[in-house]
């Protein structure tokens, strides 16, 4: 097997390491526990945190052991790193139910069974039942004022303001690596670029509260960019969760299909398990066929089978391809609403109205002359099927799900007829 830390920094996976040498000499000699934290913001998380993840997961298949820190106690304080405005609070209730999202994903990236299977904490645990005076005393007295007016965090917000309470932030995090330091041994951080100020807080408490022969590490890796120099992660309609009620997982396959071919090979490295081979011979296909979209392919199928399961991504290819030959009868209604969530929609009555008076109503055709003559042409579709005759009755039994219908003019233009 390929030595772990060269593999990462092939992939572009390592951006700051607090000692690597240091780091490099621990692997070659042991196996270690790693943690990574998300906090609880949202019920679900993105594919931005997934690279972190996916890093750990990449330690795990290499015989280490992933702690995966889901932060009920820090989601009540929100880290201020990389935002430049002050959060919103958000209430113990949301905050409980975005712990369960958050974890039912992770459970689903993770190996928990294995010898070196994952462990899941919350530092709600150690944090959560920490008195006010015990933070100060046996915390608060280990960090200088001075040291976390250094971090980038905190000195970027000084003068658009910074409460106390985010201020305070890095401490808590801190106080994390140094509990799983001396209770689940574990001995490295790993978080995005933005968590090096955090990272950093909890090495220096680990120093201070143990022997010089106490030792744990670092990583950073890069924020993931895109080669036409906009934000990663977002499509049309928003950023790409992994909850498949937020970003249907046909969508979800949409947006890494949709990679530009100066990406592509990047996004291989960085998001999936497969080999340097593999992923070497796809960047030749890059060179020598861009046209085929192989890279595209197999980045989409695994990044979809990885997160939403090989079910999820067959119907996501089924529905690509209906959309592709124009063969909708090939799709179920569940399908068909979610392959045409982004086309235009109209809203109308539920009434029965003649195909010319219906396609003008619904604005697919610009007036009832050349409604008629769309129809007589055989350029008029509903839910996948032709309509030639004139004096067609468009009705009840045309309604997908009695709530929705598909009308194709021509060749490509679609839109969703929804009926209230
Ligand atoms: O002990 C810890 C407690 C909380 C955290 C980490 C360790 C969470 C961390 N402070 C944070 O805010 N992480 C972000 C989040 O939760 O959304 C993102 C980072 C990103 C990457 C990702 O989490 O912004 O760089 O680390 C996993």
């Amino acid at each position: 097997m390929t030595n772990l830390l060269d593999d990462l920094a092939w992939r572009g996976l390592l951006y700051q390491q607090t000692d690597a040498e240091g780091m490099e000499q621990l692997l070659g000699k042991e196996k270690i526990s790693l943690y990574c934290g998300v906090d609880p913001t949202a019920d679900s998380m993105h594919i931005g945190h997934i690279v972190p993840l996916l890093t750990l997961r990449r330690f795990q298949m290499h015989g280490h052991r992933p702690i995966l820190l889901v932060g009920g106690a820090t989601g009540m304080i929100g880290d201020p790193s990389g935002r430049s405005e002050e959060r919103q609070l958000q209430t113990t209730e949301q905050i409980d139910l975005n712990v369960q999202g958050i974890k039912k994903q992770m459970e689903q990236i993770f190996d928990f069974e294995s010898e070196n299977g994952a462990q899941m904490v919350n530092n709600q645990e150690w944090i959560g039942s920490m008195n006010v005076i015990e933070f100060l005393r046996d915390f608060g007295k280990l960090i200088n004022i001075n040291y976390m007016l250094g971090k980038d965090s905190i000195a970027s917000r000084l003068d658009t303001g910074l409460s106390f309470t985010e201020f305070t932030y890095t401490l808590i995090q801190g106080i994390d690596f140094n509990h799983l330091y001396d209770h689940f041994g574990c001995r490295v951080q790993v978080g995005g670029s933005d968590q090096w100020g955090n990272i950093t807080t909890g090495l220096e408490m680990i120093r201070k509260t143990h022997d010089e022969n106490a030792k744990a590490y670092g990583i950073t890796i890069p924020l993931v960019t895109k080669s036409d120099g906009t934000k990663f992660g977002k499509s049309a309609s928003g950023s790409v969760w992994l909850d498949a009620k937020k970003t249907s997982p046909y969508e979800f396959y949409q947006f890494w299909i949709n990679t530009a071919d100066s990406d592509v090979i990047k996004y291989l490295k960085i998001f999936t398990f497969l080999e340097r081979a593999e992923i070497e011979a796809l960047e030749v296909t890059v060179e020598n066929e861009p046209h085929l979209r192989k890279a595209q392919i197999t980045l989409a199928e695994e990044m979809t089978r990885l997160i939403h399961g090989q079910d999820a991504l067959d119907q996501a290819i089924r529905i690509s391809q209906a959309l592709f030959s124009g063969n909708l009868k090939a799709l179920t209604a569940t399908e068909m609403k979610d392959a045409f969530k982004d086309v235009p929609s109209v809203e109308m009555a539920k009434e029965e109205k003649t195909i010319v008076d219906f396609i003008v109503e619904a604005t697919v055709s610009p007036s009832k002359r050349q409604a008629r003559e769309d129809v007589a042409n055989g350029a008029i579709s509903i839910n996948g099927e032709k309509v030639t005759d004139v004096a067609y009755v468009v009705s009840g039994a045309d309604r997908l799900e009695d709530e929705f219908m598909i009308v194709r003019r021509g060749k490509k233009n679609y839109k969703m007829i929804k009926f209230v």
